[in-house]
């Protein structure tokens, strides 16, 4: 098994929490973030799409982080990360493509500008619209938590958990303004002592 990727960067620490929750140990490999550049000609042999993670197994490679970590929790048998009966797996992954879907667009202007410094998105208005709507999708996510008390498909811990939780982080620490969201801090707090969350969450990395 080997991971090509970077801790620092959001979609390879989903596979990174996701392998922590399941006990696997893949080789990682660098590519991405601050390391070797996923548009080497090396790294595109392998990913056409120029992006990390990769996931590798034998013959088997697989790109999209949220595709790799159903795939793990799926080959480990693991239910209680992603159910097994269909109408409650389509709650973990309703959950999952809203985060790499509505989520991950919004905050794209605002970070990539505040925090990654990046030129393209220096604009100061668009970093506000898109911080606004950051906001109000955090809080609809707030709205939902409060309604399940615990996680983000209720009593049990699944890979919705995973994603939403690392883009909160990202939310945390990114520069702006943001309103207090009662349930999501309560939410954070509530993984606070799984060593995955520690590890590749809530590790002072945005
Ligand atoms: N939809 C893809 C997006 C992957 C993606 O955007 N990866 C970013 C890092 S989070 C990347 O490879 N950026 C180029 C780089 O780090 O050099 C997924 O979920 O895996």
């Amino acid at each position: 098994m080997r991971l090509l990727g970077h801790p620092s960067t959001i979609n390879s620490r989903k596979v990174l929490w996701t392998c922590v929750e399941l006990g696997l140990t893949p080789v990682c490999e660098d590519w991405g973030g601050d390391s070797a550049s996923p548009l080497d000609p090396v790294f595109l042999a392998i990913n056409p799409k120029g992006l990390v993670p990769v996931w590798m197994e034998g013959d088997l490679i697989l790109t999209e982080s949220n595709t790799i970590c159903r795939y793990l929790a799926a080959r480990e048998g693991r239910a209680d990360l992603l159910p097994a009966d269909p109408a409650e797996r389509a709650r973990v992954e309703g959950w999952m493509d809203w985060q790499a879907t509505e989520l991950n667009g919004a905050w794209r202007h605002v970070f990539m500008g505040r925090v990654r410094n990046h030129r393209a998105f220096a604009d100061a208005r668009a970093q506000e619209a898109s911080a606004a709507e950051w906001n109000r999708l955090m809080a609809l996510l707030d709205a939902h938590l409060a309604t399940t008390g615990a996680f983000v498909t209720g009593a049990q811990f699944t890979l919705a958990d995973i994603v939403l939780a690392l883009s909160t982080n990202r939310w945390e620490m990114t520069p702006m303004q943001r309103p207090d969201l009662p349930a999501v801090a309560a939410w954070m707090d509530r993984m606070a002592d799984r060593p995955g969350f520690r590890l590749h969450c809530r590790n002072a990395i945005p």
